[in-house]
This record gives structure tokens, sequence and C-alpha cells, in this order.
């Protein structure tokens, strides 16, 4: 099923049941005074944080959903049974916008629960109308509609750690050495159209899009997958070897995370060199130091050299223990 984590739903809350007119039943009296109950209330919609990334591909087919309707009252002056709230599950690091009124939260939490539309108040039983004036009210009122609204979803993944780079530098490659995910790898540029997901030692790693020099202008897949990476505490930054100018492909992609905001420039960077196998021993050694200067860790792989994948995922864990 494919990722899907934009959505736009429509939501309809419960309409109230109708009030009724209802006459006390007595011997020998027609109309033995009012008595009609009222309607129940209509049931509300709530949304509801839960951990399950895949929800929305779920909702995709049938994105309608509604509040169940209240009952109409009854003789006796019985109220009519409210109608039944309807939650909706969201995934936890969805933000859900308003289309009408522009209001919008995030669902940070499993179990956290927002009201987003209130159902309809029930309508008055004939009961309600009776006064010393008119003691025989013929008066119902219906039950209100529900609140409507549309409202877009969009998931911003829960990930600790986010792969960055250029299309190819073997982000996919990586997430499935390090971790349980099955996630596709090819030679050629974009091969990753959706986040992949993947548990390192109990930590979330997010594997996204390649970028490229202009991304944040709208080339190549554009940046908006950045938004998955968004909350990461820290990224990994893989740069392919294979590459003649490693560092200008480096800084080409720190511009696109400064193009883009939200804080990505400035968070917490690992230096990852990757492919290490197409060139010699020496050429890693210098480039590695000349990447030093940026004064951030600077790690160099080979997912033919199990030794460095077990060299970097030691240091790797020891870092992310540290945060
Ligand atoms: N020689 C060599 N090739 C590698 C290494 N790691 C990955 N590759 C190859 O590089 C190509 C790209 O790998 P991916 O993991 O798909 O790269 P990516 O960064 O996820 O690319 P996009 O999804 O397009 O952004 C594939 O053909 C891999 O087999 C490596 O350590 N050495
Ligand atoms: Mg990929």
């Amino acid at each position: 099923m494919a990722f899907v984590d934009e959505l736009l739903i429509n939501c309809k809350a419960g309409r109230g049941g109708d009030g009724v007119v209802r006459w006390r039943q007595e011997k020998y009296i027609d109309r033995g005074g009012p008595w009609g109950g009222d309607g129940g209330k209509g049931g509300d919609v709530y949304v509801r944080g839960v951990r399950d990334v895949t929800l929305l591909s779920k909702y995709k087919a049938n994105p309608n959903f509604e509040g169940g309707m209240g009952e109409p009252g009854a003789g006796g002056r019985k109220h009519g049974k409210d109608g039944e709230d309807f939650i909706l599950d969201l995934p936890v690091g969805s933000k859900v916008s308003d289309k009408n009124t522009g209001y919008s939260f995030l669902i940070e939490e499993e179990g956290q629960k927002v009201l987003i539309l209130r159902g309809g108040q029930g309508g008055l039983g004939n009961d309600h109308f009776k006064s010393s004036l008119n003691t025989t009210p013929t008066t119902a009122t219906k039950g209100k509609n529900g609140d409507k609204g549309s409202f877009s979803v969009v998931v911003e993944l829960i990930a600790e750690v986010g792969f960055v780079g250029l299309p190819n530098a073997g982000k996919s490659s990586l997430l499935n050495v390090l971790t349980n995910a099955t996630a596709k790898i090819g030679a050629y540029a974009f091969t990753t159209l959706e986040p992949n997901l993947g548990s390192f030692h109990g930590y979330i790693l997010a594997d996204i899009p390649g970028l490229i020099e202009g991304a944040s202008e709208g080339k190549g897949l554009g940046i908006k997958f950045l938004r998955h990476i968004k909350k990461t505490k820290i990224l990994v930054h893989l740069v392919s070897l294979e590459s003649a100018d490693p560092i200008t492909d480096y800084k080409n992609i720190r511009n696109e995370l400064k193009g883009y905001g939200e804080g990505l420039f400035e968070k917490e960077e690992i230096i990852l060199l990757t492919k290490t196998d197409v060139v010699s021993g020496e050429v890693v050694e210098e480039i590695s130091k000349k990447f030093e200067e940026f004064g951030k860790p600077v790690f160099s792989v080979s997912l033919f050299d199990d030794v460095s994948i077990k060299k970097f995922s030691d240091s790797f864990i020891k870092i992310l223990r540290s945060k």
C-alpha cells in the first residue's frame, strides 16, 4: 500500500434528534397535558493520536466521517438517546487544519483526543412549551444539524534520525544494512520516492528521497519531504565518494537545508562518506580530513566492508544514546 502523508477529510457531526409532540394518555381526557420529550444531541467528532503511520492510506478511498444522529424524544417526556461520537484515529505527528477557519493543531501524543466538530442540539418536545397561557402546546422543534467541516491532515513522521544527501549517495542501502527495513535500492537517481523508516536499536531512522541543488526551488523531487525529518534529533549527511567533488556536493545539500529553514541547517549532523570502495584508502583519508574541518563527526563506510559498517554503527549508537 502506498504511503499517504497528506489527505483531505470531510467530517460531519451528528444531527440532533427531533423533539416530539405527545400527550399524556389519561382516561376520558382527550389531551392529558403535553408529554413530548426532547431529542438527543448529535454525536461529536474527535480525532485521536495513534502510533500507526499507515492510517491515511486506509482512509484514502473514503475520507468521509460522521458522528451518530441523536434519537427523537418520546412520550413520557423521554429524552432521545444522544448520537454516538465518532473518533477518528490519526497518526501521531499529524497536523490537522480546518479548511474553513484556518485553525490548526498538531497531534503530538498517543491517545491525545481533540474535539473538532460539535453535534447538533436535540429539538425540544412539546412539554417544553407548556405555560399557564398555553396548556396544550402543539409545538416541538427539530433537531439541529451538526457542524460540518473539511480538514487537511499532513503527517510529519516522528523519527529520531534523518538521512540526507544527494540521490544515489547510498541512503536507502545504509538503512537496509542498519535496520530491518527493505527499502528499494537502485543505481539511478530518485529511487526513493517516499520516506522509508527503520528501527536501529529502537531509534527510528528516516531515509528520505534524495535532494539536489535547487530542490528548495522545486528541482528534483523538491524539499517537501524534509518535513519528515524536522523533528529528528540528528541528521546523517551521506556524501558519496564516487563524486568528483564531494565537498561541493555536501555544501549544496547544506544550502538546501538552509533554504528549507525550520532548524534543519542548525541541527546536529554526522557526516558519512559512502562508497569508500570506489577510491583508494589514501583518498578516503585525504577527503575525510577536509570534511573534519566542518567540526562535525566524520565517518566513512562501504557496503562491501563490514568492518567499516560495524565501526560506524558502534559509534552511531553511542552518539544516539548520549542524546
Ligand atoms: N560501490 C558501492 N555502491 C554502493 C554503496 N552503497 C550503495 N551503493 C549503490 O549506490 C546506488 C544507490 O544506492 P541507494 O541506496 O539507492 O541510494 P539513495 O541515496 O537511497 O538514492 P535515492 O533514493 O535515489 O536518493 C545503488 O546502486 C547501490 O547499490 C557502496 O558502499 N559502494
Ligand atoms: Mg533511496
